[in-house]
């Protein structure tokens, strides 16, 4: 059975990571009216992965006696400046997202549920590869700078990435 903070806890992350769902459908829909064809789909291939994570929270919440609670969501922004801006845009929400699961290992660690313990080893594991993932796009975009040839060879690029995520396992 989860604590009343535990699972208000939980339930504040599923918010979070259904809003990390709609921050990537927003940035693919950007990127698609900006002729970013590969960055586009490497955001809705997020989008959904994020649907994921929220998903797993919702089940291990009620398989643990809470509930879980469909919530409002705040908007996402609209539109990002540039794919370099939209990435450094990326990197920091998933930096905050990290911070998010590092407090709620904490809470677990405090309320003594190692079972939640246990389950959120998962998300931090998947947020080291999220970061990384971010870290290496940066970079990319950093050395292209303003070219626009190695900018049509970075959305080229980005699809690869996609593929790769993609197939990784799936919990
Ligand atoms: Fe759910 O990992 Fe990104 O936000």
């Amino acid at each position: 059975m989860l604590s009343t903070e535990m699972e208000k806890a939980l339930n504040e992350q599923i918010k979070i990571e259904a809003e990390s769902s709609q921050v990537y459908l927003s940035m693919a829909s950007w990127a698609e009216t900006q002729g970013f064809e590969g960055v586009a789909q490497f955001m809705y291939a997020h989008s959904d992965e994020e649907r994921m994570h929220m998903l797993k929270l919702v089940k291990y919440i009620n398989e643990r006696g809470g509930h879980a609670k469909v919530s409002a969501l705040d908007a996402p922004p609209l539109s990002f400046g540039s794919s370099k801006e939209m990435f450094k845009t990326l990197f920091d929400h998933e930096v905050m997202v990290s911070k998010s699961i590092n407090e709620l290992v904490h809470i677990s660690l405090q309320e003594k549920d190692y079972a939640t313990h246990n389950f959120l080893q998962w998300y931090v594991a998947e947020q080291i590869e999220e970061e990384a993932l971010a870290r290496t796009i940066l970079d990319k975009i950093n050395l292209i700078g303003d070219d626009k040839g190695g900018l049509y060879l970075f959305d080229n690029d980005v699809k690869q990435l996609t593929v790769i995520s993609a197939s990784s396992p799936q919990p």
